[in-house]
Protein backbone atom coordinates (compact mmCIF):
# COMPACT_ATOMS: atom_id res chain seq x y z
CA UNK A 1 0.00 0.00 0.00
CA UNK A 2 1.66 3.41 -0.99
CA UNK A 3 5.43 2.22 -1.89
CA UNK A 4 8.12 5.70 -1.26
CA UNK A 5 8.47 7.51 -4.79
CA UNK A 6 10.78 9.90 -5.63
CA UNK A 7 9.71 13.36 -7.15
CA UNK A 8 9.92 12.89 -10.55
CA UNK A 9 11.36 16.18 -12.44
CA UNK A 10 9.21 18.19 -14.75
CA UNK A 11 8.22 17.25 -18.08
CA UNK A 12 8.71 21.01 -18.94
CA UNK A 13 9.91 24.24 -17.47
CA UNK A 14 8.20 27.70 -18.10
CA UNK A 15 11.54 30.19 -19.40
CA UNK A 16 10.32 33.34 -18.67
CA UNK A 17 11.29 36.15 -16.06
CA UNK A 18 8.02 35.41 -13.97
CA UNK A 19 8.38 31.97 -13.49
CA UNK A 20 10.80 30.61 -10.85
CA UNK A 21 11.95 27.02 -9.82
CA UNK A 22 13.17 26.16 -6.61
CA UNK A 23 13.91 22.42 -5.32
CA UNK A 24 11.11 23.01 -3.05
CA UNK A 25 8.92 25.57 -4.84
CA UNK A 26 7.23 27.34 -8.06
CA UNK A 27 6.47 30.81 -8.37
CA UNK A 28 4.92 32.49 -10.77
CA UNK A 29 4.26 36.28 -11.25
CA UNK A 30 1.00 36.44 -13.40
CA UNK A 31 -1.59 39.03 -15.13
CA UNK A 32 -5.05 38.13 -14.64
CA UNK A 33 -6.51 39.47 -17.87
CA UNK A 34 -10.33 40.37 -17.66
CA UNK A 35 -13.08 42.70 -19.02
CA UNK A 36 -15.45 44.39 -16.80
CA UNK A 37 -19.06 45.55 -18.11
CA UNK A 38 -20.67 48.59 -16.67
CA UNK A 39 -23.84 50.48 -18.07
CA UNK A 40 -23.67 53.86 -19.10
CA UNK A 41 -26.42 56.01 -18.12
CA UNK A 42 -28.32 55.56 -21.91
CA UNK A 43 -28.12 51.69 -21.16
CA UNK A 44 -25.16 51.25 -23.45
CA UNK A 45 -22.59 48.32 -22.24
CA UNK A 46 -19.18 49.17 -21.94
CA UNK A 47 -16.75 46.93 -21.77
CA UNK A 48 -13.03 47.32 -20.14
CA UNK A 49 -10.42 45.48 -19.97
CA UNK A 50 -8.86 44.54 -16.64
CA UNK A 51 -5.77 43.33 -15.71
CA UNK A 52 -5.31 41.87 -12.05
CA UNK A 53 -1.52 40.78 -10.83
CA UNK A 54 -0.89 38.18 -8.61
CA UNK A 55 1.80 35.48 -7.10
CA UNK A 56 1.39 31.60 -6.98
CA UNK A 57 3.16 29.47 -5.75
CA UNK A 58 3.27 25.63 -5.79
CA UNK A 59 4.56 23.25 -3.29
CA UNK A 60 6.61 20.86 -5.16
CA UNK A 61 6.86 17.98 -2.66
CA UNK A 62 4.41 15.66 -3.19
CA UNK A 63 4.75 13.44 0.25
CA UNK A 64 2.67 10.06 0.70
CA UNK A 65 -1.01 10.62 0.24
CA UNK A 66 -3.89 8.40 1.60
CA UNK A 67 -7.24 8.55 0.17
CA UNK A 68 -9.99 7.53 2.29
CA UNK A 69 -13.10 6.35 1.16
CA UNK A 70 -16.67 6.82 3.63
CA UNK A 71 -18.77 3.50 1.71
CA UNK A 72 -15.21 1.45 0.88
CA UNK A 73 -17.19 -1.49 0.61
CA UNK A 74 -19.34 -0.42 -2.24
CA UNK A 75 -19.71 -0.55 -5.87
CA UNK A 76 -17.54 2.57 -6.62
CA UNK A 77 -15.11 1.95 -3.24
CA UNK A 78 -14.36 -1.99 -3.99
CA UNK A 79 -14.02 -1.00 -7.64
CA UNK A 80 -11.40 2.14 -7.24
CA UNK A 81 -9.36 0.02 -4.64
CA UNK A 82 -8.68 -2.99 -7.19
CA UNK A 83 -8.62 -0.73 -10.25
CA UNK A 84 -5.47 1.13 -8.23
CA UNK A 85 -3.92 -2.24 -7.24
CA UNK A 86 -4.21 -3.27 -11.03
CA UNK A 87 -2.34 -0.45 -12.20
CA UNK A 88 0.09 0.12 -9.56
CA UNK A 89 0.99 -3.70 -10.01
CA UNK A 90 0.82 -3.19 -13.98
CA UNK A 91 -1.83 -6.02 -14.18
CA UNK A 92 -3.36 -7.35 -17.16
CA UNK A 93 -5.84 -10.54 -17.54
CA UNK A 94 -7.63 -12.56 -19.87
CA UNK A 95 -11.06 -11.88 -21.24
CA UNK A 96 -13.34 -13.37 -23.74
CA UNK A 97 -12.08 -10.74 -25.90
CA UNK A 98 -8.78 -11.26 -25.39
CA UNK A 99 -5.86 -9.62 -23.03
CA UNK A 100 -6.90 -6.55 -20.96
CA UNK A 101 -3.90 -4.52 -19.43
CA UNK A 102 -4.88 -2.33 -16.53
CA UNK A 103 -5.54 1.76 -17.24
CA UNK A 104 -6.48 4.82 -16.13
CA UNK A 105 -9.29 5.69 -18.83
CA UNK A 106 -12.20 7.94 -18.26
CA UNK A 107 -9.47 9.94 -15.79
CA UNK A 108 -8.54 13.43 -16.81
CA UNK A 109 -5.97 13.82 -14.84
CA UNK A 110 -4.31 10.34 -16.28
CA UNK A 111 -6.00 9.65 -19.66
CA UNK A 112 -6.61 12.84 -21.15
CA UNK A 113 -3.88 15.24 -22.51
CA UNK A 114 -3.40 19.39 -22.86
CA UNK A 115 -1.65 21.75 -25.58
CA UNK A 116 1.25 23.14 -23.83
CA UNK A 117 1.91 25.29 -27.08
CA UNK A 118 3.19 25.28 -30.66
CA UNK A 119 6.37 23.78 -31.51
CA UNK A 120 9.18 26.49 -32.08
CA UNK A 121 10.09 24.68 -35.79
CA UNK A 122 6.96 23.28 -36.77
CA UNK A 123 4.30 25.04 -35.52
CA UNK A 124 2.62 21.65 -34.88
CA UNK A 125 0.53 21.84 -31.18
CA UNK A 126 2.95 20.07 -27.84
CA UNK A 127 0.16 18.34 -25.70
CA UNK A 128 1.37 16.69 -22.93
CA UNK A 129 -0.27 14.39 -20.07
CA UNK A 130 -2.37 16.29 -17.73
CA UNK A 131 -0.98 14.82 -14.80
CA UNK A 132 2.31 16.43 -15.85
CA UNK A 133 0.78 20.33 -15.89
CA UNK A 134 2.41 20.42 -12.05
CA UNK A 135 3.78 17.90 -9.44
CA UNK A 136 0.97 15.41 -8.97
CA UNK A 137 0.62 12.71 -6.82
CA UNK A 138 0.24 9.36 -9.17
CA UNK A 139 -2.54 7.23 -8.10
CA UNK A 140 -0.57 4.02 -8.18
CA UNK A 141 0.79 5.81 -4.94
CA UNK A 142 -2.20 6.63 -2.96
CA UNK A 143 -2.53 4.67 0.34
CA UNK A 144 -6.17 3.30 0.19
CA UNK A 145 -8.24 3.15 3.37
CA UNK A 146 -11.85 3.92 4.95
CA UNK A 147 -15.08 2.91 6.32
CA UNK A 148 -18.23 1.22 5.79
CA UNK A 149 -21.29 -0.34 7.42
CA UNK A 150 -21.03 -3.30 5.72
CA UNK A 151 -18.25 -5.31 7.30
CA UNK A 152 -17.13 -7.80 3.84
CA UNK A 153 -13.64 -7.19 3.40
CA UNK A 154 -12.87 -5.51 -0.07
CA UNK A 155 -12.07 -8.59 -2.07
CA UNK A 156 -15.94 -10.03 -0.30
CA UNK A 157 -17.02 -6.17 -1.25
CA UNK A 158 -15.59 -6.78 -5.01
CA UNK A 159 -17.35 -10.29 -5.13
CA UNK A 160 -20.77 -8.46 -4.43
CA UNK A 161 -20.40 -5.72 -6.65
CA UNK A 162 -20.19 -7.62 -9.57
CA UNK A 163 -18.92 -5.06 -11.85
CA UNK A 164 -15.28 -6.57 -12.15
CA UNK A 165 -13.97 -9.46 -14.63
CA UNK A 166 -13.34 -12.81 -12.76
CA UNK A 167 -9.67 -13.11 -14.48
CA UNK A 168 -8.81 -9.88 -12.97
CA UNK A 169 -10.38 -10.53 -9.34
CA UNK A 170 -8.72 -13.67 -8.82
CA UNK A 171 -5.07 -11.49 -9.37
CA UNK A 172 -5.94 -8.79 -6.61
CA UNK A 173 -7.93 -10.71 -4.16
CA UNK A 174 -4.96 -11.51 -2.01
CA UNK A 175 -4.39 -8.37 -1.33
CA UNK A 176 -7.94 -7.34 -0.98
CA UNK A 177 -8.96 -9.58 1.49
CA UNK A 178 -6.27 -8.06 3.90
CA UNK A 179 -8.39 -4.91 3.47
CA UNK A 180 -10.98 -4.48 6.02
CA UNK A 181 -13.13 -1.47 6.21
CA UNK A 182 -13.51 0.51 9.75
CA UNK A 183 -16.52 1.10 11.42
CA UNK A 184 -18.60 3.69 10.74
CA UNK A 185 -21.67 5.64 11.84
CA UNK A 186 -24.73 4.59 11.17
CA UNK A 187 -28.23 6.77 11.45
CA UNK A 188 -30.88 4.73 9.45
CA UNK A 189 -33.11 7.15 9.30
CA UNK A 190 -30.79 8.93 6.39
CA UNK A 191 -30.34 6.32 3.66
CA UNK A 192 -33.34 3.66 2.71
CA UNK A 193 -34.27 1.61 4.86
CA UNK A 194 -33.77 -1.44 2.41
CA UNK A 195 -29.89 -0.96 3.72
CA UNK A 196 -30.36 -2.84 7.13
CA UNK A 197 -29.38 -5.87 6.59
CA UNK A 198 -25.91 -4.98 5.43
CA UNK A 199 -25.36 -2.66 8.39
CA UNK A 200 -22.88 -5.54 10.54
CA UNK A 201 -20.18 -2.85 11.51
CA UNK A 202 -21.26 0.17 13.07
CA UNK A 203 -20.50 2.02 15.94
CA UNK A 204 -22.77 2.53 19.16
CA UNK A 205 -25.37 5.32 18.19
CA UNK A 206 -27.82 6.00 15.99
CA UNK A 207 -27.93 10.39 15.98
CA UNK A 208 -25.15 12.30 16.20
CA UNK A 209 -22.99 12.76 18.56
CA UNK A 210 -19.19 14.26 19.19
CA UNK A 211 -17.68 11.17 20.04
CA UNK A 212 -18.88 10.29 16.56
CA UNK A 213 -16.75 12.75 15.05
CA UNK A 214 -13.93 12.22 17.79
CA UNK A 215 -14.20 8.83 16.37
CA UNK A 216 -13.79 9.70 12.63
CA UNK A 217 -10.77 11.65 13.41
CA UNK A 218 -9.02 9.12 15.53
CA UNK A 219 -9.31 7.16 12.29
CA UNK A 220 -7.78 9.88 9.68
CA UNK A 221 -5.32 10.95 12.21
CA UNK A 222 -3.82 8.31 14.31
CA UNK A 223 -4.87 5.32 12.59
CA UNK A 224 -3.10 2.48 11.84
CA UNK A 225 -3.49 3.19 8.28
CA UNK A 226 -1.70 6.43 9.00
CA UNK A 227 0.73 5.39 10.78
CA UNK A 228 1.66 2.25 8.72
CA UNK A 229 1.62 4.30 5.21
CA UNK A 230 3.57 6.75 6.88
CA UNK A 231 1.57 9.18 5.22
CA UNK A 232 1.54 13.14 5.01
CA UNK A 233 -2.03 13.87 4.50
CA UNK A 234 -5.40 12.35 3.81
CA UNK A 235 -7.85 13.37 1.39
CA UNK A 236 -11.82 12.07 2.67
CA UNK A 237 -14.22 10.80 0.04
CA UNK A 238 -17.82 10.15 0.49
CA UNK A 239 -18.98 7.50 -1.49
CA UNK A 240 -21.41 5.94 0.53
CA UNK A 241 -25.37 5.61 0.09
CA UNK A 242 -27.26 8.33 -0.99
CA UNK A 243 -28.88 9.92 2.15
CA UNK A 244 -31.97 12.42 2.33
CA UNK A 245 -31.52 15.73 2.49
CA UNK A 246 -30.99 17.22 5.88
CA UNK A 247 -33.94 19.88 6.56
CA UNK A 248 -31.69 23.74 7.07
CA UNK A 249 -33.22 24.43 9.84
CA UNK A 250 -31.76 28.08 11.90
CA UNK A 251 -30.30 27.32 15.18
CA UNK A 252 -29.38 23.87 13.79
CA UNK A 253 -27.15 23.59 10.95
CA UNK A 254 -27.12 27.66 9.75
CA UNK A 255 -24.09 28.28 11.20
CA UNK A 256 -20.92 26.90 12.04
CA UNK A 257 -21.30 27.26 15.75
CA UNK A 258 -25.02 25.83 15.55
CA UNK A 259 -23.98 22.88 13.76
CA UNK A 260 -21.41 21.82 16.18
CA UNK A 261 -23.75 22.47 18.92
CA UNK A 262 -26.49 20.44 17.28
CA UNK A 263 -23.57 17.47 16.97
CA UNK A 264 -23.10 17.62 20.44
CA UNK A 265 -26.61 17.74 21.60
CA UNK A 266 -27.37 14.66 19.21
CA UNK A 267 -29.98 16.52 16.81
CA UNK A 268 -31.47 14.09 14.68
CA UNK A 269 -30.95 16.32 11.47
CA UNK A 270 -27.48 15.90 11.79
CA UNK A 271 -26.40 13.37 8.63
CA UNK A 272 -23.83 10.74 8.64
CA UNK A 273 -22.15 12.09 5.72
CA UNK A 274 -22.15 15.92 7.95
CA UNK A 275 -20.44 14.48 11.12
CA UNK A 276 -17.71 12.59 8.23
CA UNK A 277 -17.37 16.40 6.88
CA UNK A 278 -16.56 18.34 10.34
CA UNK A 279 -14.67 15.52 11.41
CA UNK A 280 -12.24 15.72 8.25
CA UNK A 281 -12.36 19.47 8.50
CA UNK A 282 -10.82 19.50 12.26
CA UNK A 283 -8.11 17.22 10.67
CA UNK A 284 -7.54 19.83 7.87
CA UNK A 285 -8.25 16.39 5.53
CA UNK A 286 -9.73 17.53 2.12
CA UNK A 287 -13.49 16.53 2.17
CA UNK A 288 -15.28 16.05 -1.17
CA UNK A 289 -19.19 14.46 -1.36
CA UNK A 290 -19.49 12.14 -4.46
CA UNK A 291 -22.97 11.61 -3.25
CA UNK A 292 -26.22 14.35 -3.82
CA UNK A 293 -27.52 15.02 -0.33
CA UNK A 294 -26.61 18.37 1.22
CA UNK A 295 -23.89 17.34 3.57
CA UNK A 296 -22.15 20.30 2.85
CA UNK A 297 -25.20 22.10 5.00
CA UNK A 298 -24.58 26.00 5.45
CA UNK A 299 -23.25 25.43 9.22
CA UNK A 300 -20.42 22.89 7.62
CA UNK A 301 -19.35 25.03 5.03
CA UNK A 302 -18.82 28.25 7.47
CA UNK A 303 -16.75 25.42 9.54
CA UNK A 304 -14.52 24.28 7.07
CA UNK A 305 -14.08 28.27 6.21
CA UNK A 306 -12.98 29.53 9.23
CA UNK A 307 -10.74 26.60 9.66
CA UNK A 308 -9.48 27.40 5.91
CA UNK A 309 -9.77 22.90 5.29
CA UNK A 310 -11.53 22.26 2.14
CA UNK A 311 -14.32 20.65 0.79
CA UNK A 312 -16.00 20.07 -2.63
CA UNK A 313 -19.08 18.37 -3.80
CA UNK A 314 -21.44 17.65 -4.59
CA UNK A 315 -22.06 14.01 -6.61
CA UNK A 316 -19.86 12.43 -9.11
CA UNK A 317 -20.69 13.44 -12.96
CA UNK A 318 -20.13 10.33 -14.32
CA UNK A 319 -21.83 9.25 -17.54
CA UNK A 320 -25.59 10.48 -18.54
CA UNK A 321 -25.42 14.31 -16.67
CA UNK A 322 -21.62 14.36 -18.40
CA UNK A 323 -23.60 13.64 -21.14
CA UNK A 324 -26.15 16.86 -20.80
CA UNK A 325 -23.44 19.13 -19.71
CA UNK A 326 -21.36 18.82 -22.95
CA UNK A 327 -24.47 18.51 -25.17
CA UNK A 328 -26.63 21.33 -24.02
CA UNK A 329 -23.75 23.47 -24.18
CA UNK A 330 -23.36 22.30 -28.01
CA UNK A 331 -26.66 23.01 -28.48
CA UNK A 332 -27.42 25.93 -27.23
CA UNK A 333 -23.73 27.95 -28.03
CA UNK A 334 -24.87 26.49 -31.28
CA UNK A 335 -28.04 28.78 -31.71
CA UNK A 336 -30.57 25.85 -31.10
CA UNK A 337 -33.55 26.22 -28.61
CA UNK A 338 -33.81 23.32 -26.59
CA UNK A 339 -37.41 22.94 -24.96
CA UNK A 340 -37.23 19.38 -23.33
CA UNK A 341 -35.15 16.74 -21.44
CA UNK A 342 -36.19 13.66 -20.50
CA UNK A 343 -33.97 11.93 -19.10
CA UNK A 344 -34.38 7.95 -17.95
CA UNK A 345 -32.51 5.67 -16.60
CA UNK A 346 -32.41 1.91 -14.93
CA UNK A 347 -30.01 0.02 -12.71
CA UNK A 348 -29.92 -2.95 -10.69
CA UNK A 349 -26.74 -2.04 -8.09
CA UNK A 350 -26.91 -1.56 -4.31
CA UNK A 351 -27.19 2.24 -5.20
CA UNK A 352 -30.75 1.69 -7.76
CA UNK A 353 -31.97 0.07 -4.89
CA UNK A 354 -30.95 2.21 -2.33
CA UNK A 355 -32.81 5.11 -4.64
CA UNK A 356 -35.58 2.90 -5.11
CA UNK A 357 -36.70 4.88 -1.87
CA UNK A 358 -38.43 7.98 -2.32
CA UNK A 359 -36.27 10.12 0.05
CA UNK A 360 -32.93 9.06 -1.06
CA UNK A 361 -34.13 9.76 -5.14
CA UNK A 362 -35.53 13.06 -4.57
CA UNK A 363 -32.14 14.11 -3.24
CA UNK A 364 -30.58 12.20 -6.65
CA UNK A 365 -33.55 14.06 -9.02
CA UNK A 366 -32.42 17.41 -7.23
CA UNK A 367 -28.65 16.96 -8.26
CA UNK A 368 -29.31 15.89 -11.61
CA UNK A 369 -32.02 18.35 -12.46
CA UNK A 370 -30.26 22.11 -11.97
CA UNK A 371 -27.28 20.66 -14.21
CA UNK A 372 -27.99 23.39 -17.20
CA UNK A 373 -29.27 26.67 -15.67
CA UNK A 374 -26.12 28.27 -16.39
CA UNK A 375 -26.47 27.75 -20.00
CA UNK A 376 -29.85 27.85 -20.59
CA UNK A 377 -29.72 31.93 -18.56
CA UNK A 378 -26.34 33.03 -20.57
CA UNK A 379 -28.89 32.90 -24.02
CA UNK A 380 -31.04 35.74 -23.97
CA UNK A 381 -32.07 35.79 -27.57
CA UNK A 382 -33.46 31.69 -26.93
CA UNK A 383 -35.06 32.47 -23.46
CA UNK A 384 -36.87 34.91 -21.74
CA UNK A 385 -35.83 35.76 -18.22
CA UNK A 386 -36.61 32.67 -15.91
CA UNK A 387 -37.64 30.22 -19.08
CA UNK A 388 -36.19 26.75 -18.79
CA UNK A 389 -36.29 24.13 -20.95
CA UNK A 390 -38.73 21.47 -19.49
CA UNK A 391 -36.43 18.89 -17.52
CA UNK A 392 -37.45 15.53 -15.93
CA UNK A 393 -35.85 12.95 -14.02
CA UNK A 394 -36.78 9.22 -13.48
CA UNK A 395 -34.68 6.08 -12.14
CA UNK A 396 -35.93 2.81 -11.76
CA UNK A 397 -34.52 0.09 -10.30
CA UNK A 398 -33.98 -2.93 -11.95
CA UNK A 399 -31.79 -5.91 -9.98
CA UNK A 400 -31.06 -7.86 -13.09
CA UNK A 401 -29.05 -5.52 -15.22
CA UNK A 402 -26.69 -4.98 -12.14
CA UNK A 403 -23.98 -2.10 -12.16
CA UNK A 404 -24.73 -1.97 -16.25
CA UNK A 405 -26.67 1.12 -16.02
CA UNK A 406 -28.83 1.97 -18.49
CA UNK A 407 -29.57 5.78 -19.40
CA UNK A 408 -31.77 7.00 -22.23
CA UNK A 409 -32.38 10.83 -22.64
CA UNK A 410 -34.20 12.52 -24.89
CA UNK A 411 -33.70 16.03 -26.32
CA UNK A 412 -36.49 18.13 -27.92
CA UNK A 413 -35.18 21.13 -29.52
CA UNK A 414 -36.60 24.07 -32.11
CA UNK A 415 -35.06 24.69 -34.76
CA UNK A 416 -35.00 26.98 -37.52
CA UNK A 417 -38.61 28.42 -38.37
CA UNK A 418 -40.69 26.37 -36.22
CA UNK A 419 -38.75 23.16 -36.94
CA UNK A 420 -37.74 20.49 -34.53
CA UNK A 421 -35.03 18.26 -34.06
CA UNK A 422 -34.71 15.32 -31.17
CA UNK A 423 -31.70 13.45 -30.36
CA UNK A 424 -32.07 10.61 -28.37
CA UNK A 425 -29.21 9.07 -26.45
CA UNK A 426 -28.96 5.52 -24.93
CA UNK A 427 -25.67 4.50 -22.82
CA UNK A 428 -24.84 1.84 -21.41
CA UNK A 429 -22.15 0.92 -18.87
CA UNK A 430 -20.83 0.13 -15.85
CA UNK A 431 -21.66 3.10 -13.44
CA UNK A 432 -18.98 2.25 -11.43
CA UNK A 433 -16.25 1.71 -13.93
CA UNK A 434 -17.45 5.53 -14.74
CA UNK A 435 -17.43 6.45 -11.35
CA UNK A 436 -13.68 4.92 -10.01
CA UNK A 437 -11.75 7.37 -12.31
CA UNK A 438 -13.86 10.11 -11.23
CA UNK A 439 -12.94 9.24 -7.39
CA UNK A 440 -9.11 9.09 -8.44
CA UNK A 441 -9.47 12.56 -9.75
CA UNK A 442 -10.93 14.59 -7.26
CA UNK A 443 -8.64 13.00 -4.89
CA UNK A 444 -5.16 13.85 -7.07
CA UNK A 445 -6.56 17.72 -7.55
CA UNK A 446 -7.63 18.37 -4.20
CA UNK A 447 -4.51 17.36 -3.34
CA UNK A 448 -2.97 19.43 -5.36
CA UNK A 449 -4.83 22.34 -4.20
CA UNK A 450 -3.18 21.74 -0.53
CA UNK A 451 -0.11 22.58 -2.07
CA UNK A 452 -1.12 25.72 -4.47
CA UNK A 453 -0.77 29.44 -2.64
CA UNK A 454 -1.84 32.64 -3.85
CA UNK A 455 -1.38 36.41 -2.86
CA UNK A 456 -1.76 39.98 -3.99
CA UNK A 457 1.16 41.63 -5.51
CA UNK A 458 1.47 44.68 -2.84
CA UNK A 459 3.70 45.24 -0.20
CA UNK A 460 3.29 43.18 2.67
CA UNK A 461 0.61 40.75 1.57
CA UNK A 462 0.66 36.75 2.57
CA UNK A 463 0.15 33.82 0.61
CA UNK A 464 -2.49 31.91 1.10
CA UNK A 465 -4.77 28.78 0.06
CA UNK A 466 -7.95 29.04 -2.48
CA UNK A 467 -10.99 29.34 -1.11
CA UNK A 468 -12.37 26.74 1.03
CA UNK A 469 -15.26 25.59 -1.23
CA UNK A 470 -13.07 23.89 -3.81
CA UNK A 471 -15.34 24.97 -7.31
CA UNK A 472 -12.31 23.69 -9.37
CA UNK A 473 -13.57 20.52 -9.12
CA UNK A 474 -16.87 21.26 -10.70
CA UNK A 475 -15.90 19.19 -14.01
CA UNK A 476 -16.55 15.73 -11.85
CA UNK A 477 -19.52 16.97 -10.00
CA UNK A 478 -23.27 17.15 -10.84
CA UNK A 479 -23.96 19.66 -8.46
CA UNK A 480 -20.61 21.73 -8.17
CA UNK A 481 -20.26 23.88 -5.04
CA UNK A 482 -19.27 27.15 -4.96
CA UNK A 483 -17.81 29.74 -2.56
CA UNK A 484 -21.41 31.92 -1.24
CA UNK A 485 -22.40 34.48 -3.74
CA UNK A 486 -20.27 32.70 -6.82
CA UNK A 487 -21.84 31.27 -10.10
CA UNK A 488 -22.29 27.76 -10.50
CA UNK A 489 -20.69 26.64 -13.90
CA UNK A 490 -21.99 23.65 -15.49
CA UNK A 491 -21.22 23.46 -18.70
CA UNK A 492 -18.55 20.45 -19.27
CA UNK A 493 -15.98 22.56 -21.47
CA UNK A 494 -15.79 25.50 -19.15
CA UNK A 495 -15.46 23.14 -16.27
CA UNK A 496 -12.30 22.00 -17.83
CA UNK A 497 -10.75 25.56 -19.30
CA UNK A 498 -11.52 26.77 -16.02
CA UNK A 499 -9.25 23.83 -14.37
CA UNK A 500 -6.26 24.02 -16.94
CA UNK A 501 -5.93 27.42 -16.96
CA UNK A 502 -5.87 27.67 -13.06
CA UNK A 503 -2.77 24.85 -13.42
CA UNK A 504 -1.27 26.70 -16.03
CA UNK A 505 -1.47 30.02 -14.20
CA UNK A 506 0.21 28.35 -11.36
CA UNK A 507 3.54 28.30 -13.76
CA UNK A 508 2.75 31.86 -15.53
CA UNK A 509 1.83 30.61 -18.70
CA UNK A 510 -1.65 32.46 -19.61
CA UNK A 511 -4.79 30.37 -20.82
CA UNK A 512 -5.22 28.51 -23.88
CA UNK A 513 -6.91 30.69 -26.24
CA UNK A 514 -6.79 28.48 -29.27
CA UNK A 515 -7.15 31.63 -31.41
CA UNK A 516 -4.02 30.04 -33.26
CA UNK A 517 -3.25 33.73 -34.72
CA UNK A 518 0.26 31.93 -35.44
CA UNK A 519 -1.54 30.29 -38.35
CA UNK A 520 -4.07 32.58 -39.35
CA UNK A 521 -1.80 36.16 -39.60
CA UNK A 522 1.11 34.53 -42.35
P1 LIG B 1 -23.05 1.22 -3.15
O1 LIG B 1 -24.38 1.14 -2.56
O2 LIG B 1 -22.52 0.05 -3.89
O3 LIG B 1 -21.98 1.58 -2.04
C1 LIG B 1 -22.25 2.42 -0.96
C2 LIG B 1 -21.58 1.84 0.28
O4 LIG B 1 -21.77 2.75 1.34
C3 LIG B 1 -22.16 0.52 0.73
O5 LIG B 1 -21.15 -0.44 0.83
C4 LIG B 1 -22.77 0.83 2.09
O6 LIG B 1 -22.68 -0.25 2.97
C5 LIG B 1 -21.94 2.01 2.52
N1 LIG B 1 -22.53 2.93 3.52
C6 LIG B 1 -23.79 3.39 3.63
N2 LIG B 1 -23.89 4.25 4.66
C7 LIG B 1 -22.65 4.35 5.20
C8 LIG B 1 -22.10 5.07 6.27
N3 LIG B 1 -22.84 5.88 7.02
N4 LIG B 1 -20.78 4.94 6.52
C9 LIG B 1 -20.00 4.12 5.79
N5 LIG B 1 -20.47 3.39 4.76
C10 LIG B 1 -21.78 3.50 4.48
O7 LIG B 1 -23.07 2.52 -4.08
P2 LIG B 1 -22.04 2.98 -5.20
O8 LIG B 1 -22.53 2.51 -6.51
O9 LIG B 1 -20.68 2.65 -4.78
O10 LIG B 1 -22.28 4.55 -5.16
C11 LIG B 1 -21.89 5.28 -4.04
C12 LIG B 1 -22.46 6.67 -4.06
O11 LIG B 1 -21.96 7.37 -5.18
C13 LIG B 1 -23.98 6.74 -4.16
O12 LIG B 1 -24.46 7.78 -3.37
C14 LIG B 1 -24.22 7.06 -5.60
O13 LIG B 1 -25.44 7.71 -5.82
C15 LIG B 1 -23.05 7.97 -5.87
N6 LIG B 1 -22.75 8.09 -7.26
C16 LIG B 1 -22.40 7.00 -8.01
C17 LIG B 1 -22.10 7.14 -9.35
C18 LIG B 1 -21.69 6.01 -10.21
O14 LIG B 1 -21.54 6.22 -11.40
N7 LIG B 1 -21.44 4.84 -9.69
C19 LIG B 1 -22.14 8.44 -9.98
C20 LIG B 1 -22.61 9.50 -9.14
C21 LIG B 1 -22.83 9.32 -7.82
C1 LIG C 1 -29.03 6.32 -11.39
O1 LIG C 1 -29.24 7.55 -11.88
C2 LIG C 1 -28.04 6.18 -10.29
C3 LIG C 1 -27.14 7.32 -10.04
O2 LIG C 1 -26.37 7.13 -8.88
C4 LIG C 1 -26.29 7.59 -11.20
O3 LIG C 1 -25.81 6.44 -11.79
C5 LIG C 1 -25.17 8.47 -10.94
O4 LIG C 1 -25.62 9.58 -10.21
C6 LIG C 1 -24.55 8.88 -12.22
O5 LIG C 1 -25.32 9.80 -12.83
P1 LIG C 1 -24.90 10.50 -14.14
O6 LIG C 1 -26.05 11.34 -14.50
O7 LIG C 1 -23.68 11.31 -13.83
O8 LIG C 1 -24.64 9.41 -15.12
Amino acid sequence: NGSARQEPSPLFTVNSPNVVYTPDEIKSHYAYHTTEVTRSADNQLVATPKSSNYNFKVDRKVGKVGMMLVGWGGNNGSTVTAGILANRRGLSWETREGKQAANYYGSVVMSSTVKLGTDAKTSEEINIPFHDMLPMVHPNDLAIGGWDISSLNLAESMDRAQVLEPTLKNLVRKEMVEMKPLPSIYYPDFIASNQEDRADNVVEGTKASWAHVEKVQKDIRHSEFKAQNGLDKVVVMWTANTERYADIIPGVNDTADNLINSIKTGHEEVAPSTVFAIASILENAPFINGSPQNTLVPGAREFAEQRKAFIGGDDFKSGQTKMKSALVDFLINAGIKLTSIASYNHLGNNDGKNLSSQKQFRSKEISKSNVVDDMVAANSILYEKDEHPDHTVVIKYMPAVGDNKRALDEYYAEIFMGGHQTISLFNICEDSLLASPLIIDLVVLAEMMTRVSWKEDAEGAEYKGFHSVLSVLSYMLKAPMTPPGTPVVNALGKQRSALINIFRACVGLQPESDMTLEHKLL
